[in-house]
């Protein structure tokens, strides 16, 4: 691999509370990360992202960072990070910190500096005013502003336990300059920016007026920002900037990728698609043009910690389509879901770019949609009627009921019993696993660096090709199609009819 190692990279998202816990609290750690390594050289991923692991009081599942100079306990230490570090590196597995630059914890000690009236209140969006400074509604839903005891009223964007930095004042960005330096000593290969389109907001606070320019999404100001850490980025060899940029429009999005910016961003244009061919047709052209235009990698995310399990979103039978899970019993076809993931994963891992795996893809986890109210930890769910705790639940390892040897203790959150054929161990070795279907994929692919084209293959199926040996072909028509002829199946989503691809299946042919 180059050293532009993130150009074609399958990327694994850890999700540190869940993936596996070396201590017996319910809660993973880097301990049980570091226990479980082999499962992801197994799986053959050229990196993991870790969601944050700073010290943190946990609002928002560690979102609200109170020192990103440091490991919170629950997770580990400092030297056991560095360890992770290390045996990645030995194992050949890159490492991707999550950084968020936005906002902090209110218990971080300039917004507790702040409070006390010192000179950090000018770090952060503080204002003096009668009533709520703007009738603003937060990214979870709710008010933007909360009053202090002394009646100021302070922004964020989030929770109130994450105040917004305020990103006009120069020992802010002085000090994400120091916190990318400090983790890129560490030997982390790249930085995932939280929220990477927020940070700047209107300082005349005006209100959100529909064709108005937003108050406090995209401004231009902060492409400067991405400007200074892609020349520190450029002082270490082979560290990749990722942005997580939400951002409907195209060309905006793009703009985060030129060439003095990031050098990925993230493209959730999947999350929100339904299973159509052809919307998802037109979702690959947007993005494989929008990419190549501005010289970037595409990439491509199935699921992540935010968003409803695809298996569950590709499985409702209703009508409606959406990455919020459904708590009003949506009927869930999970058999459908499943063959379907099935399919979306060869879909994935054979377009041009890299391709990020959200834990527990690979063993084809459903979104947990019966936890009891009683036991949801995301704070969205207070302020908006919907939970993203169904696709944080912790991963099944081995055995035949809860904990799934993710712990000895008591998971986070629960498990559905149902996993008990979800295990690492329980599909290790069955050829018609999830897990096995995406070792083999992983395994597969060599084709990365070779010209995409468009097959055509009939109304309803989405083929390409890679170079000139390697096709991808997805029925997503209601009736089986006939396969190319003069071709070697190299792996198969489903089982084939003879030489009939079944819907809601995918080929990878050797031409
Ligand atoms: O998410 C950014 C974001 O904009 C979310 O509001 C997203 O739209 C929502 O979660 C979709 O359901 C990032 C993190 O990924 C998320 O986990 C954090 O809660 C958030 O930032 C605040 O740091």
């Amino acid at each position: 691999m180059t050293m532009q190692w993130w150009r074609d990279a399958v990327i694994y998202q850890v999700y540190p509370r869940s993936f596996a816990d070396g201590d017996g609290d319910g809660v993973g750690d880097i301990a049980g990360i570091r226990a479980r390594l082999g499962h992801l050289r197994d799986l053959g991923v050229d990196a993991i992202w870790m969601s944050p692991w700073y010290p943190s009081p946990m609002a928002d599942a560690g979102y609200d960072v109170s020192d990103f100079r440091d490991i919170d306990p629950v997770f580990g230490s400092l030297s056991e990070a560095e360890a992770l570090i290390a045996e990645a590196h030995e194992a050949g597995i890159r490492i991707i910190i999550d950084i968020v630059p936005n906002h902090i914890s209110s218990e971080h000690p300039w917004f507790k500096a702040a409070l006390a009236g010192g000179k950090e209140r000018d770090y952060f969006w503080f204002r003096k005013s009668q009533n709520m400074p703007t009738n603003w509604t937060g990214e979870f839903g709710g008010t933007t502003w909360t009053q202090t005891p002394d009646g100021d009223w302070y922004l964020h964007l989030f929770t109130p336990e994450q105040p917004d930095l305020n990103w006009e004042h120069p020992d802010v960005r002085a000090e994400f300059e120091s916190i990318l330096r400090f983790w890129f000593d560490r030997g982390a290969d790249g930085i995932r920016i939280d929220s990477a389109a927020l940070l700047f907001k209107d300082t005349t606070l005006p209100e959100v007026v529909d064709g108005e320019p937003h108050p406090f999404h995209d401004l231009d100001a902060v492409h400067d920002v991405y400007r200074s850490w892609r020349r520190i980025a450029e002082e270490y060899e082979g560290r990749a900037l990722i942005g997580e940029v939400w951002m409907p429009d195209v060309e905006r999005f793009t703009n985060y990728l030129r060439p003095d910016e990031l050098h990925a961003a993230f493209n959730f244009d999947f999350l929100g698609c339904a299973w159509d061919p052809y919307l998802m047709r037109s979702c690959i052209d947007r993005t494989l043009d929008a990419h190549a235009r501005v010289g970037a990698p595409p990439t491509w995310v199935l699921s992540n910690h935010d968003v409803t399990r695809h298996v569950t979103r590709y499985g409702r039978t209703d009508t409606t389509f959406s990455f919020e899970n459904n708590l009003d019993g949506t009927p869930v076809d999970l058999e459908l879901g499943t063959r379907r993931a099935r399919a979306a994963a060869l879909l994935t891992l054979s377009l041009p770019g890299s391709a990020y795996i959200y834990q527990g893809e690979e063993l084809g986890l459903w979104e947990n949609e019966n936890i009891d109210p009683d036991q949801m930890q995301d704070p969205m769910y207070a302020r908006r009627g919907h939970t993203r705790d169904g696709c944080r639940v912790p991963l099944p390892w081995s055995g035949d009921e809860p904990p799934f040897d993710f712990t000895t203790g008591v998971p986070w959150l629960p498990q559905p019993a149902e996993w008990k054929d979800r295990t690492v161990q329980a599909q290790t070795g069955d050829p018609n696993s999830m897990l096995e279907l995406y070792r083999s994929a992983i395994g597969l692919r060599t084709f990365t660096d070779t010209d995409f084209a468009w097959l055509d293959r009939g109304e309803g199926v989405l083929a390409w090709t890679r170079g000139t040996d390697f096709a991808c072909v997805l029925n997503l028509s209601d009736a089986p199609v006939p396969l190319p002829e003069h071709r070697d199946i190299l792996l198969a989503s489903s089982s084939l009819d003879g030489d009939l691809l079944p819907r809601d299946t995918a080929v990878w042919l050797r031409l």
